[in-house]
């Protein structure tokens, strides 16, 4: 009976916090999460914004008094895990909306996304005719040579904050 109790406390002891010492446990476990986070840091980010490349990024400009404008960009995902594109916005205008196109009954629509996929070892990709972030009501005139900021939330990666071109058309 007694050789019992011994072996369940060292069990205790070696891997859940005791009930004599609760504290002892809980600093045990906090200590193993610090290992497994250094672990990750000193690996080179198992999961990282470096996984995330940005490129092809631009916004279309506007005519004086337009209220709209749509911004472009491709993100690939070089990382072993998916990510998700879960919110967008920028200082050039109120509200920023990720929409995609749809073709329905002959028409071509608009509809707002709340999540875009990013695969990984894929890409999302935010073009002309296809996906793209809608600024919705413009605080500036988007003009050739300036260059506005979309910051992007991301699931995993958090934000990001990406510089966009104005252009006529899109880049090769
Ligand atoms: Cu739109």
């Amino acid at each position: 009976m007694g050789v019992k109790w011994v072996v369940v406390a060292n069990r205790d002891r070696t891997t859940f916090p005791s009930a004599e010492h609760p504290a002892a446990g809980r600093k045990r476990i906090m200590l193993s999460m610090f290992a497994l986070i250094s672990l990750i840091l000193v690996s080179g980010s198992i999961y990282g914004q470096d996984d995330l490349i940005f490129t092809k990024a631009w916004v279309r400009d506007t005519p004086p008094g337009a209220p709209n404008g749509a911004a472009y960009f491709e993100i690939t995902n070089r990382g072993q895990l998916a990510d998700r594109l879960v919110g967008v916005a920028s200082d050039a205008a109120e509200r920023a909306e990720m929409h995609t196109h749809l073709h329905q009954d002959g028409m071509m629509q608009m509809r707002q996304v709340e999540v875009i996929e990013i695969p990984a070892g894929g890409q999302a990709r935010f073009e002309p005719g296809g996906n793209h972030v809608m600024l919705i009501n413009l605080r500036q005139v988007l003009k050739q040579g300036d260059t506005i900021t979309l910051q992007l939330k991301l699931d995993k990666a958090g934000t990001v904050q990406i510089d966009l071109p104005v252009q006529r058309e899109a880049p090769e």
